[in-house]
């Protein structure tokens, strides 16, 4: 027996639905006995104490040999490694493999500890039936150290990397195995609808952003999955679970203008809502059919990286080099004319200029709100990921180095950091960071936006008129009596909000 674990990935949240899991899992059907354990439905906050003893009644039960853990640096992190280090106290025999972005840029801080056997790194779905297969048929070391994507340690003990997998093609792959889970866990309430549900429907992306983790698990290869099949899930989902509004959490949704019409096409009858990430300078180049199709198919939201209000910070970031934030101030307005909402990441403090980057974007996103008021606003810290050539030279020139050991990943500091909330950064001081949560707050008073669906207008008429001087007049510290306020009237979207 194989466990599949999915640690808890969010304090606040519903369950969202283990794709990384389904995904692996639907190459085992038929040919490996495996269950999907998902500790965001214990209840919350599940604490290491609780998914420890919840995994090892589990394994007891099922005389599990296997236990495979999807790990995202944050949370899923913090749990994962004291997890595993008990659980590999009491079972020592237990074969434990890691897989999933922490780890596939990690792997060798992670193979320093001595409790995770294998580490699987990138879309690694075949390179873990392989693995599985030579365990179960007791290959040796050397057979085991050939599957590509495979990291172990040697005979010294010294961690190995085994590269990256191909990257496999999800139209070529199986279909998720949605009956190893109970799918009303995972139908949770949304701007989007009452019972909405995640899917993932191509992996990679074509771009290479110099902040951006994807890069590195793809290297520019995008794979999608058919616009057909696509559809035909979102239709059983629909139409078999009663979900009415889907997420989906692929990296770069609308690569393709003819499968993301097709798709559209296909599912306007269906009457739901829906949401995808995409970039600004590829969809600015839809035509006017295509964008028609998506609103009609109840397209509600899209994510796109803004990232910054200068082109020249664009360009050090390497968003491709033809998105400019004319574009982006023009594409704000073309979507509210579709009544698509723009969600907006912008990532800010970046080196060498932290100040004056966060700056010259806060200026810019006041720019994008007079054009769209509805336009949501995510501003997030530059947290470099190991990308060589990138902004991540700029951040170790500043002094910056990831922690060598798994006990360090985990500490308060290194938590922060890897849910982009860290004021320890080399190249950031704290006032910057405090000065941008300052003008979010102001920002959100000022524009509330349209997805906070508890919000009366005689609310958002208020909100507005307390924060109005503080907006019009450009001076955001501190806003003790809006931070009062958001405690009546939740007017912020939540610390943790987004990807
Ligand atoms: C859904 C999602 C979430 C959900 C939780 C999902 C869950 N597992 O419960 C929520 C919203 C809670 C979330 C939170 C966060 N997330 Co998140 N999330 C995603 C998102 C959009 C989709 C993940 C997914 O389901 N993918 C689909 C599956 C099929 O792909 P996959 O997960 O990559 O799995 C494949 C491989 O990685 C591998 N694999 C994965 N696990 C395993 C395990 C084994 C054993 C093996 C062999 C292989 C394997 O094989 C799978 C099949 O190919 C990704 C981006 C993306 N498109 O992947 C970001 C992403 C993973 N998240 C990210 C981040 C940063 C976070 C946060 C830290 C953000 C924050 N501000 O706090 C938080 C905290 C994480 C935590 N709580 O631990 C980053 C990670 C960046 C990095 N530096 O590594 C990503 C890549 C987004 C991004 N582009 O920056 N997230
Ligand atoms: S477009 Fe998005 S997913 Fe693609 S490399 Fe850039 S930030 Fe990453």
């Amino acid at each position: 027996m194989i466990l599949l674990y999915n640690p808890p990935s969010s304090a606040q949240r519903k369950p969202i639905l283990p794709c990384s899991l389904l995904a692996l899992g639907a190459l085992l059907e038929g040919r490996h006995d495996y269950a999907i354990v998902d500790a965001n439905l214990l209840g919350l906050p599940a604490l290491p104490g609780d998914t420890v003893e919840l995994l090892d009644r589990r394994i007891r039960q099922t005389d599990a040999a296997i236990l495979a853990v999807t790990v995202m640096p944050g949370p899923q992190l913090q749990d994962a490694v004291p997890v595993c280090t008990e659980l590999k106290r009491r079972h020592p025999k237990l074969t434990i493999i890691w897989g999933g972005y922490f780890p596939s840029q990690h792997s060798q801080t992670v193979l320093k500890s001595d409790f995770v056997d294998y580490v699987l790194r990138g879309h690694s779905e075949r390179a873990f039936v392989a693995l599985l297969d030579a365990l179960a048929d007791g290959a040796t070391k050397q057979q085991i150290r050939e599957i590509r994507g495979v990291c172990d340690r040697d005979d010294a003990g010294q961690p190995q990397d085994g590269g990256m997998p191909a990257l496999p093609k999800p139209a070529e792959l199986p279909a998720w195995p949605h009956h190893r889970v109970n799918i009303a866990d995972y139908l949770r309430p949304t701007f989007l609808g009452s019972r909405t549900i995640g899917h993932h429907s191509s992996y990679g992306c074509p771009f290479f952003c110099g902040f951006c983790a994807v890069v590195n698990m793809v290297n520019g290869a995008w794979v999608p999955d058919e616009a057909d099949r696509v559809a035909a899930t979102v239709r059983m989902l629909v139409e078999q679970h009663g979900a009415n509004a889907i997420e989906f959490y692929d990296n770069n949704f609308f690569v393709s203008e003819k499968r993301v019409r097709h798709f559209a096409e296909q599912i306007t009858d269906l009457n739901i809502s829906w949401w995808g990430e995409g970039r600004i300078d590829t969809m600015w180049k839809f035509s006017d059919e295509t964008w028609q199709a998506m609103a009609d198919s109840g397209l509600r939201m899209v994510f796109l990286g803004a990232e910054s209000g200068s082109d020249e910070t664009l360009a050090r970031m390497n968003k491709g080099g033809k998105q400019t934030v004319a574009q982006t101030l023009q594409m704000a307005e073309k979507m509210g004319h579709y009544g698509i909402v723009p969600e907006y990441s912008f990532v800010l403090g970046n080196p060498p200029n932290p100040e004056a980057d966060v700056q010259s974007t806060m200026a810019f996103v006041r720019k994008v709100k007079e054009v769209n008021p509805d336009t949501e606003v995510i501003l997030y810290m530059y947290t470099p990921v190991p990308l060589d050539g990138t902004l991540f030279e700029d951040a170790k020139q500043s002094g910056f180095a990831f922690p060598e050991t798994l006990d360090g990943w985990v500490s308060d500091d290194w938590q922060n950091f890897a849910q982009r909330r860290s004021t320890g950064l080399p190249w950031l001081g704290y006032p910057v960071q405090q000065r941008l949560q300052d003008f979010e707050r102001v920002l959100n008073a000022y524009h509330p936006t349209s997805t906070l669906t508890h919000l009366t207008p005689i609310r958002r008429k208020v909100l507005r008129a307390v924060s109005a001087w503080r907006y019009r007049s450009g001076f955001h510290r501190w806003p003790f009596e809006l931070r009062a306020l958001h405690k009546v009237l939740r007017y912020r979207r939540p610390e943790t909000s987004g990807f």
